[in-house]
């Protein structure tokens, strides 16, 4: 998988791609991240990308032409099967659709900026508006950086436990069970579980689901609406 990130603070960015599981699925040649400074796509002598709104409105726009010209010139080097912008009113993320990004070849991701971007770069270039929650950031840098995370690292093999990524919370809409590890008693703060010590494979299964559905119904019963367990 390739995903290229369009930004204009890549500074931001690019710490991020090399740490961590992302940084290791890197190494291990799961995904290819690629961060492009949207400056350098730019004619302007002073390498400007945004200007004023047309109408009279507060703040900048990003302009059409640098990211024209960044996106065509990655979409003359390979097929992208999305050119994702990050926007607070785009599609709200979850994990359903970070599983289905990671199933692309390649993507890209635009970071928006300022008072957003000249429509007509969503209409004619974007093919996807996503937004990480309802709030609002100063730029998608961090939701880009949000949305990468969460789509390699179900990658196959980006975690070293293959299980591990599925058992996650939401990956079944259950919450995770809570873990411990060692020592089986610190401090007075309690034991850990006996079926956890018990070496029983299937009541320490049994053990994590119930904790499971307990958790989702007192902290989330919204991700119940409708199913058996409600
Ligand atoms: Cl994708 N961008 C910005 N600027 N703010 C956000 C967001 C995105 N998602 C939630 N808030």
């Amino acid at each position: 998988m390739r995903i290229d990130i369009i930004t204009v603070l890549p500074e931001l960015l690019e710490n991020f791609t090399k740490e961590s599981i992302v940084g290791r699925a890197q190494k291990k040649g799961l995904v290819e991240i690629h961060v492009h400074n949207l400056r350098d796509y730019t004619l302007d002598k002073w390498r400007r990308v945004d200007d004023y709104p047309f109408g009279g409105f507060a703040g900048m726009v990003m302009q059409c032409e640098p990211i024209d010209r960044c996106i065509s010139q990655l979409k003359s080097e390979r097929h992208y099967d999305e050119v994702i912008f990050t926007t607070p009113d785009g599609e709200q993320f979850s994990q359903p659709m970070a599983n289905k990004l990671s199933l692309c070849g390649n993507i890209i991701i635009l970071c928006g900026h300022y008072k957003g971007i000249d429509y007509r770069v969503r209409e004619h270039l974007i093919t996807k508006e996503v937004s990480i929650g309802d709030y609002v950031l100063t730029g998608g840098e961090l939701a880009a950086a949000v949305m990468t995370d969460a789509i390699v690292r179900i990658l196959p093999g980006a975690i070293g436990d293959e299980q591990s990524a599925l058992s996650d919370s939401f990956q079944d809409n259950l919450l995770a069970a809570p873990v411990y590890t060692r020592p089986a008693e610190y401090k007075d703060w309690g034991r850990v579980p006996d079926v956890l010590l018990s070496g029983h494979e299937a009541r320490i299964k049994e053990w994590e689901l119930q904790q499971s559905i307990e958790r989702t119904r007192r902290l989330r019963p919204d991700l119940l609406r409708g199913t058996p367990l409600e």
